[in-house]
């Protein structure tokens, strides 16, 4: 899985980029890498995003990638784009590649993310007060497993979201003790065994997400977020803590590139550039499998048959 290195190229595969250029005219020798993560819009918004890059004459290779190391990768040219870059996840660690310079803020889809503590709509009868988190933790011991008792239990993503919720327990001493998914599957699953049994759970959700038209439920509502609250202990309701806030509410979803990229690939960095996912894109690209149980290759041609003019506007008017 370690790709090679363009820049590294030595006289034999400059000979072959020469090849490859005398060949096929303009095309860029190798293909532009896409990471695959682990929440379903990224995998179906990967081949989208690759496919619409080959209808514009382009090669396109996927990459299973940590997605909270991918921006380190990014700036070392070893992955293209990120086309899915939440704020409230990934905003620390794409914004400091950024103002390094090697990776660059290529766009930023329509879409408005949030992403948050979570509860189905029972749990409120079970703590009064809520969405706002004092109620939360003042019912800490309801939601108390073996694992965590006499704590809460928080279930959270996978720790590669890069979440912060241990910082956020410290930062606002909340009763509760973090427990991390394996997996997005492993999340839902959980949710719908306590939504059987009517059982108190809190756990890691986001919008856009399928699960808005699955469950009713709620985010928790924290201190509001702020510039600088994770890095700036001084800020915020305890003076002596980061992260002592919640995640964005009108979250950012950017496209990232790597700075070599636009201009080794200019026609494909001006559809990259174009490319723009609504709320209603992304929510319907994670139903189409978690819900619909579609392969993450038919659900993308789906979404590109339901939405040709769309993304064949993106690719217009970028010779290939
Ligand atoms: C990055 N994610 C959408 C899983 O929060």
């Amino acid at each position: 899985m370690k790709p090679i290195k363009y820049l590294a190229a030595g006289g034999a595969s400059a000979a072959l980029f020469g090849l490859a250029l005398a060949a096929g005219g303009a095309q860029a020798a190798d293909p532009i890498k896409i990471p695959l993560h682990n929440w379903n819009s990224q995998l179906v918004g990967a081949e989208i995003v690759g496919r619409i890059l080959e209808e514009g004459g382009h090669e396109v290779e996927y990459v299973p990638a940590d997605s909270g190391a991918v921006y380190e990768a990014m700036c070392e040219g070893d992955i293209d784009l990120v086309h899915e870059v939440w704020q409230g996840a990934f905003g620390v660690a794409f914004e400091k590649q950024v103002s390094k310079g090697c990776v660059v803020d290529a766009a930023t889809h329509d879409a408005k993310t949030r992403e948050e503590w979570w509860y189905p709509a029972y749990v409120e009868e079970m703590c009064p007060g809520l969405p706002d988190w004092q109620a939360l933790n003042a019912c800490a011991a309801k939601f108390s497993t073996a694992e965590t008792k006499p704590k809460g239990r928080f279930l959270g993503g996978p720790a590669e979201w890069l979440k912060k919720d241990d910082e956020r327990v410290a930062g606002l001493e909340m009763n509760f003790q973090v427990v991390n998914a394996g997996s997005a599957d492993a999340l839902w699953a959980e949710l719908a065994i306590a939504s059987e049994k009517q059982q108190p759970i809190v756990l890691f959700n986001w919008t856009p997400n399928f699960i808005e038209a699955v469950y009713d439920g709620k985010f928790v509502e924290f201190p509001e977020y702020f510039e600088g609250c994770r890095e700036d202990a001084s800020k915020g309701i305890n003076p002596n803590t980061t992260h002592d806030c919640g995640n964005p509410k009108d979250g950012y979803l950017k496209i990232g590139v790597w700075e070599g990229f636009p201009e080794k690939n200019p026609e494909a960095y001006a559809i990259i550039q174009k490319i723009n996912f609504n709320n209603l894109d992304i929510a319907v690209m994670a139903k189409l499998v978690d819900v619909d149980k579609m392969e993450v290759e038919d659900a993308a041609a789906k979404w590109m048959d339901d939405n040709e003019s769309k993304w064949r506007a993106w690719v217009e008017g970028s010779s290939s």
